[in-house]
């Protein structure tokens, strides 16, 4: 995501980075630098323009050019200014009637469908809500099908209606949900042309007839400039609430995220990161514009983290490599921890720094080569690996389909690990360290 715009940007800093002095001429070539990342990117130039004035002002001020570290001052600056063309703020849903009522609009194929899916199972699983889909897209018949998929997988009602009228769909939706008890009704429509008068003025009656709460136009982040302004058009009739930028785990030069709420004044909210239905994340400015500078997201990162750690698991471990008690079963326990937050190269991206260490792949299929060789151990060998001894081993390479080398360093870095432990718990014990270098909170 973003990633052409980070490096064009991270060259931009490099101009200023480790100049004791900057002066006009230095601090105008990193601007010039800027300006061209952000066209790159496909954000709109107007946008650009307004960006570009507001972070020149800020650069050549006093501040800067006096500046110990005029490079991160810039950076700073630069920074300040995205996470202010990003919408300041994060915005979250505004969903005050029951039911609440949310009308997902947009272009032809970017997005509406899977994301109505998305929205409803993180309404669910964040909000504790009971939501209903409205499959509103008469005009394509496999919409609607689609949409019925969509909800089983996720475990939420799909309502049909005559799956003709979509004005009648709409309407005993909302009755259905009230019947029903359900408290968030999200229509799926059509997607529409902003040129296309006729589903344009259907779209429109449809908002008239369920008064939603949110309007929720869906960007395709790999779509372009155009977006920008079929997402002006569409909230000049409809008066849309926010956005849902998709498709942004791509290669998307992401300028239709940095322009959007510049051109229509309404924020995003949403980020599509992906297919499968759960790859939707709430939208936080200051989150996206530190990504962007590659900066990493440390935020999300730990709350990541510890959405998908154990905690009570993780405090036993805890207690146990305090102990110097750490044993294979442990160990395989943490690998599948850190394979439940998903691939380790996403969550390399999110690390401050690292999004710079682009030649050091890591190897995911090493941590499933592991996790092979300690299940091959038996239960007591898992429990006890002081008695694995070189029979034991060819076995479990045997077992796991692995070279004996594997398994020899395996054990190796077991009983390195557990010799570190052996010290740190020693040092604890005298008080010579203020705290345990693990912590999972
Ligand atoms: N990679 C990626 N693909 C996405 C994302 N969101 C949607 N897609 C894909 O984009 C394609 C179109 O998605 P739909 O949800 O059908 O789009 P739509 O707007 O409902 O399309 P129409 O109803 O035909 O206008 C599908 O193949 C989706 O899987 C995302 O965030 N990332
Ligand atoms: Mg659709």
């Amino acid at each position: 995501m973003f990633d052409s715009l980070q490096e064009k940007l991270a060259d931009a800093f490099k101009v200023l980075k480790g100049k004791g002095k900057i002066t006009e001429g230095n601090v105008k070539e990193a601007l010039k630098q800027v300006k061209m990342s952000l066209l790159s990117a496909d954000v709109n130039y107007k946008v650009v323009k307004e960006f570009m004035d507001k972070v020149t002002s800020k650069a050549l001020g006093e501040k800067v050019m006096r500046s110990i570290t005029p490079d991160q001052q810039f950076i700073k600056i630069v920074n300040d200014e995205l996470v202010e063309l990003l919408g300041g703020q994060q915005s979250e849903l505004d969903l005050k009637s029951r039911p609440s009522v949310i009308l997902m609009v947009g272009l032809q194929g970017s997005g509406k469908t899977t994301t109505a899916a998305k929205l409803a199972l993180w309404l669910k699983k964040k909000k504790g809500r009971n939501p209903l889909l409205v499959a509103d897209d008469v005009h394509r018949p496999a919409a609607i099908d689609q949409l019925e998929m969509l909800g089983k997988s996720i475990d939420v009602p799909v309502f049909t209606g005559d799956r003709k009228d979509p004005y009648e769909i709409a309407k005993k939706g909302l009755d259905f949900a009230l019947a029903k008890g359900l408290d968030t009704v999200i229509i799926d429509t059509a997607g529409r042309l902003q040129i296309d008068e006729e589903m344009m003025k259907e779209v429109e009656k449809i908002s008239e007839l369920v008064k939603p709460d949110e309007i929720l136009m869906v960007l395709d982040s790999m779509a372009g400039q155009d977006v920008v302004n079929a997402a002006a058009e569409f909230d000049k009739r409809l008066s849309v609430t926010g956005f849902v930028v998709t498709k942004l785990d791509g290669d998307s030069r992401g300028g239709v995220a940095l322009s959007a709420k510049y051109v229509t004044g309404k924020p995003i909210k949403f980020v599509g990161m992906g297919e499968k239905v759960d790859q939707l994340d709430a939208f936080f400015p200051d989150r996206m514009a530190s990504r962007i500078l590659g900066m990493g997201d440390v935020v999300s990162l730990v709350e990541k983290v510890q959405e998908n750690f154990d905690k009570k698991k993780m405090e036993e471990m805890e207690k146990r490599l305090r102990k110097a008690q750490f044993t294979f079963d442990d160990f395989r326990e943490q690998l599948r921890q850190v394979k439940k937050m998903g691939s380790l190269s996403s969550l390399l991206e999110m690390i401050p720094g690292a999004s710079k260490i682009k030649n050091v792949q890591l190897d995911e299929d090493q941590l499933k080569h592991v996790e092979a060789i300690i299940n091959s151990m038996t239960k007591k060998e898992r429990t006890n690996p002081g008695i694995i001894n070189f029979s034991r081993k060819k076995r479990i390479a045997a077992g796991s389909g692995r070279p004996l080398s594997e398994v020899n360093k395996l054990m190796k870095s077991y009983d390195e690990m557990k010799k570190m432990m052996k010290r740190f718990g020693k040092l604890e014990k005298k008080g010579k360290m203020g705290k345990f270098p693990f912590q999972f909170k």
